[in-house]
């Protein structure tokens, strides 16, 4: 797999924000960012990102790259499974909209994956033979590279880990599915827990704002997603043996965060325990696998 150090324009559409940024040689040298409108269709998503980057000075040679939260499937169309994330975006040709939009093609990925591919070739997860990327943002995804290659499924439903169960949790997420780890350990979710318990919040980061302050009712929340991430690897690495986990998202690099993940693997057996860190891109990941893409091309 090359080691190429892209340069271009790179789009990053999350449940909550879009980034874009201008890279050169693999360094972000200008970002952009906006709220997500969670209710867009695809063509104004499209249409949101084509407007940043033209923003950033869009040229006709500049190589563009796109990662989006949701499934990614083997043509190119784009569907939510956290229907409540994107509540628009169902079987939407993505490719095809991106390319008439930018006038080139765009190489699209999901976006946790597009962060492992950055992770595993220029950050934390360099080295590494068997390596979940896991970011805890508005929802909990998952890129996963077993020596070196990205596992890719026609569906692109591989890697969606969010969507898993845990025993820390019983809330319906917007996948349809019970007691996921994304509807414990999500942004979103997060958020959602501390409002329907009477707490004048209304973001995942202003929980993290009382969790910080030592508020018990915010500790509770933040280690019960913690737990959640921290059951999640242990079940990953039993059915991958992984020996690293990168985690990301601003949720999972939120300053103490991976502390508590950490706490709460100490209580699985040495086995089930890889390395776990946080993404060495910090909130670039995405950005740069986005345009260094599956290196196929
Ligand atoms: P996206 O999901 O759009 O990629 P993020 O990775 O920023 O975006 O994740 C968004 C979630 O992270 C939101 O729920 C937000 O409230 C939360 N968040 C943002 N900043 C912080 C922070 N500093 N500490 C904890 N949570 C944060
Ligand atoms: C959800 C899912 C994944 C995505 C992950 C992280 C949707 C819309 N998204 O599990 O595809 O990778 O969230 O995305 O179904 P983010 O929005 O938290 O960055």
């Amino acid at each position: 797999m090359p080691n190429e150090r892209p340069s271009g324009i790179a789009l990053d559409l999350g449940g909550t924000k879009i980034a874009a940024a201008r890279i050169r040689d693999g360094v972000v040298i200008q970002r952009l960012m906006q709220s997500t409108d969670g209710a867009g269709t695809p063509e104004s998503h499209v249409a949101r990102m084509f407007e940043m980057a033209r923003d950033l000075g869009l040229t006709a040679d500049d190589r563009i790259g796109m990662a989006v939260t949701g499934r990614i499937d083997a043509a190119g169309f784009w569907h939510a499974v956290n229907a409540a994330t994107l509540t628009d975006v169902q079987n939407a040709n993505l490719l095809d909209l991106a390319q008439t939009a930018f006038g080139r093609p765009v190489p699209i990925l999901n976006d946790a994956l597009a962060a492992a591919l950055a992770e595993y070739r220029f950050g934390a997860g360099q080295g590494s033979r068997a390596m979940a990327y896991i970011t805890v943002s508005t929802g909990v995804g998952g890129g996963i590279v077993m020596d070196g290659r990205p596992l890719v499924t026609d569906s692109g439903l591989v890697g969606h880990v969010g969507f898993s169960t845990s025993r820390v949790s019983s809330r319906r997420c917007g996948s349809g599915r019970i007691g996921t780890v994304e509807s414990v350990a999500g942004g979103r979710a997060i958020a959602a827990i501390a409002a329907g318990r009477g707490h004048r919040v209304s973001t995942a980061k202003e929980v993290f704002g009382h969790w910080r302050a030592g508020d018990a009712w915010a500790v509770e929340i933040v280690d019960t997603a913690a737990a959640a991430i921290a059951e999640l690897i242990g079940n990953l690495t039993a059915i991958l043996g992984l020996d690293r986990v990168v985690l990301g998202g601003s949720i999972g690099l939120a300053d103490g965060f991976a502390g508590r993940v950490r706490h709460f693997i100490a209580d699985e057996p040495v086995l089930f325990r890889p390395e776990v860190t946080t993404a060495g891109l910090e909130q670039d990941s995405v950005l740069l696998g986005a345009l260094v893409g599956r290196g196929e091309s």
